[in-house]
C-alpha cells in the first residue's frame, strides 16, 4: 500500500516576510493552508492515509484561531472519507506543546475525530494498519520546557520492546527530533539520536523537526529492503535560511520501503548581494533580500523588485569597506607614512600629493 508523510507545516499567520491581505487574512498562513490542502487533496485522490510528523501548529501561549480553525476544517473532511483500517497519524512536535511536559497540546480536539491518530498525552504510543504495519510513535520529548534525552530514551525503549514483542512485517518509528547524521550533514553539530540506531530496531523511521528533507540509507531487512531514515521537512519554505531547499511531500510504499518526493509550489526566499546578481524571471511571487553597496543601487534594485512582482522584499545597504595595507619600518619619520599613505589604496585622490603632504607634516608638528 501507499501513504502520504508530510511534516512541519507550521500553520501560522508568521510576523515575518508577511502582509495583511485584502480580506484580513495573514498571506504566510494562506501560502501554507494552500500546501497543507494540495497534501490532503492529493490523499483523497490516490486513497491512501497521511501521516504527519508533527509542528502542525506554532504555538505561542495558543494556537492562532484562524489557522486551528483552517486545520481542523481540512481534518473534519479527512475525519469522513478515512478508512478505519487505515487510518490517518499526526505526531505532536516541540511547537504543537502547551505545557512544559508537552502532555496537553493544539491537537487535543482533534484527537477525537474518527480515522485519525493523535497521541493524547507526551508519550509513545503504537498504531496497526491491519496485521503487516506497525507504528510507534513518538512525540518531541519535553521536560521542563526543554529537550529530555531521558525522556526519549525512555519512550524509545517501550517502543523497541512493544515492536519485539508484535514482530510486524514492516516497523515504522515515527519522530519528531534530529539525528546525528543529518545535524552533521546540514548544521555542523550534533543531533539527538543516531539514525543508524534508530534502524536496528525499524524498518523505516519518518522524522518531522528538521525542515529539509533528507533520506539516511540503511542495511537490507529480512524482506530485502533498504531501511531508511527520512527527514520528511517541510512543505513549504518557512524561513530565509531554507532558501533553496526543495519542499513538497513523500508518497511511501509499504511494500518496499522506497518513496517518492512530490514537490508543492509556493513563494521562496532568495538572497542576492548586488542588483547584477538578481535573477528576475526566477523572483516574481518570492521573497528577495538584497544586499547593496549605496543608496542609488537600492533604489534601483527596489524599482527592479517592484517591476517583477515579489511578494516581499528588504534591501540591506552596506557601503563598501576600502582595506588597504601599509608597510612602515619601526620608527619611520611622519613624511614617509604620509607618503606611503597617499600611494596606498586610501590616499587616492585627485587633490596634489605635494600640498597635501604639506598640510599633513604641518598638522602633525
Ligand atoms: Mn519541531
Amino acid at each position: 500500500m501507499k501513504f502520504i508523510a508530510y511534516s512541519d507545516p507550521h500553520n501560522h499567520p508568521h510576523q515575518s516576510y508577511s502582509k495583511i491581505l485584502p480580506d484580513g487574512m495573514n498571506s504566510r498562513l494562506v501560502d501554507i493552508g494552500r500546501a497543507v490542502k494540495t497534501i490532503y487533496d492529493a490523499a483523497e485522490e490516490i486513497g491512501c492515509p497521511v501521516v504527519s510528523g508533527g509542528d502542525t501548529f506554532q504555538v505561542k501561549n495558543s494556537a492562532h484561531v484562524i489557522a486551528f480553525n483552517e486545520f481542523s476544517g481540512i481534518l473534519h473532511r479527512r475525519s469522513k472519507v478515512a478508512n478505519p483500517d487505515q487510518f490517518d497519524i499526526i505526531n505532536i512536535g516541540n511547537h504543537d506543546m502547551a505545557t512544559h511536559d508537552g502532555s496537553r497540546h493544539a491537537l487535543e480536539s482533534l484527537s477525537y475525530l474518527p480515522g485519525i491518530f493523535i497521541p493524547h498525552g507526551a508519550s509513545v504510543s503504537f498504531a496497526h494498519w491491519g496485521e503487516g504495519i506497525m507504528f510507534a510513535i513518538i512525540p518531541y520529548p519535553m521536560e521542563h520546557g526543554r529537550f529530555s534525552e531521558d525522556k526519549f530514551r525512555g519512550m524509545l525503549k517501550r517502543a523497541i520492546e512493544e515492536v519485539e514483542n508484535a514482530k510486524p512485517y514492516t516497523a515504522i518509528l515515527l519522530g519528531h527530533l534530529y539525528t546525528h547524521e543529518l545535524m552533521k550533514k546540514h548544521l555542523d553539530r550534533g543531533g539527538d539520536f543516531s539514525g543508524k540506531e534508530l534502524m536496528k530496531h525499524f524498518d523505516l523511521v519518518l522524522l518531522g523537526h528538521h525542515h529539509v528533507h533528507d533520506v539516511i540509507l540503511g542495511p537490507t531487512d529480512k524482506h530485502g529492503r533498504t531501511k531508511k531514515v527520512v527527514s520528511i521537512g517541510s512543505p513549504i519554505q518557512l524561513r530565509a535560511d531554507e532558501r533553496g531547499d526543495k519542499k513538497g511531500y513523500i508518497i511511501v510504499n509499504t511494500e518496499t520501503l522506497d518513496f517518492e518526493f512530490i514537490p508543492i509550489e509556493s513563494p521562496e526566499f532568495h538572497y542576492f548581494e548586488g542588483e547584477k546578481t538578481i535573477v528576475p524571471e526566477k523572483i516574481t511571487g518570492d521573497f528577495v533580500s538584497v544586499k547593496v553597496k549605496s543608496k542609488a543601487e537600492g533604489t534601483r534594485v527596489k524599482t527592479l523588485l517592484e517591476r517583477h512582482g515579489v511578494a516581499e522584499y528588504r534591501i540591506e545597504v552596506v557601503p563598501e569597506k576600502k582595506t588597504a595595507r601599509i608597510d612602515l619600518t619601526p620608527g619611520a619619520k611622519d613624511e614617509e607614512i604620509i607618503t606611503k599613505y597617499l600611494e596606498s589604496e586610501w590616499g587616492k585622490t585627485d587633490l596634489d600629493h605635494d600640498r597635501l603632504k604639506k598640510i599633513g607634516l604641518a598638522y602633525l608638528s
